[in-house]
């Protein structure tokens, strides 16, 4: 029997202009790491919020993923699939392997959450007679985590042992402060972001989602 080649969908034409911070990335990047091939099928903004498309995802967003009978949503649930069902993002042994779940966690639900605020505030708010007074707010939210999250790293390449499927997560959370600035105030945290865009796997899905911006962009 062919074994069945997993589809997700990404936007036809991201927002970031092919950064890779859109969450199709984490999916694209785990699903290499673990030598999977997969099917990109991509979805315009309108598309997205279409009954067929609300039917794999209640929110009409990206990612989805299916494969054969089963259709997931939320790139934390998708990655986690991908990583029980093959070698190579999580541990071995049990407890290892629950470790790594809960970074995984802790990037979308401890890491995440304030610095997806702060992008947003940036992108939505500069206009509000608000921000100014916000932001600094928004921004030492973010470096109270970064600052706790350096401290926990150390001087460790990944976050317990080994690169696994929470590096993974937090690498990808982390990658959203770009141009910010704040990442660069912790050079351990820099240098682990760094040490992720380094993995040829991470290369190949990069430039997997950078190939449909730039082909969208030249079309
Ligand atoms: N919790 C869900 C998950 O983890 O899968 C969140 C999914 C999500 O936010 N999807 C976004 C989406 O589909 C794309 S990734 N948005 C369209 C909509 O809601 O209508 C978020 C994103 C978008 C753009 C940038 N960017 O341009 O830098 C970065 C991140």
């Amino acid at each position: 029997m062919t074994p069945m080649t997993p589809t997700i969908t990404a936007f036809e034409r991201s927002p970031d202009r092919g950064r890779g911070l859109a969450r199709d990335m984490r999916v694209r990047w785990a699903l290499e790491e673990v030598g999977q091939p997969y099917d990109v099928r991509l979805v315009s903004f309108g598309e997205m919020k279409d009954p067929a498309h609300r039917a794999l995802h209640p929110f009409g967003q990206i990612p989805t993923y299916e494969d054969g009978d089963l259709a997931l949503f939320e790139s934390g649930a998708i990655v986690l699939h991908i990583a029980e069902r093959h070698a190579g993002l999580l541990p071995d042994d049990e407890n290892g392997r629950a470790r790594a779940i809960a970074w995984m966690f802790a990037a979308l639900n401890t890491v995440e959450p304030p610095i997806v605020e702060l992008g947003m505030a940036m992108l939505m708010e500069r206009d509000t007679i608000w921000y100014e007074a916000r932001l600094p707010i928004l921004e030492e939210r973010v470096r109270g985590r970064l600052d706790e999250l350096s401290r926990r790293l150390g001087d460790a390449d990944w976050l317990d042992g080994a690169f696994s499927a929470g590096d993974l997560m937090m690498v990808t959370v982390l990658r959203r402060l770009g141009a910010s600035g704040i990442l660069e105030e912790f050079p351990n945290l820099a240098a682990y972001v760094a040490r992720g865009e380094a993995r040829p796997a991470y290369k190949r899905a990069f430039a997997d989602q950078l190939a449909v911006f730039t082909g969208s962009a030249s079309g």
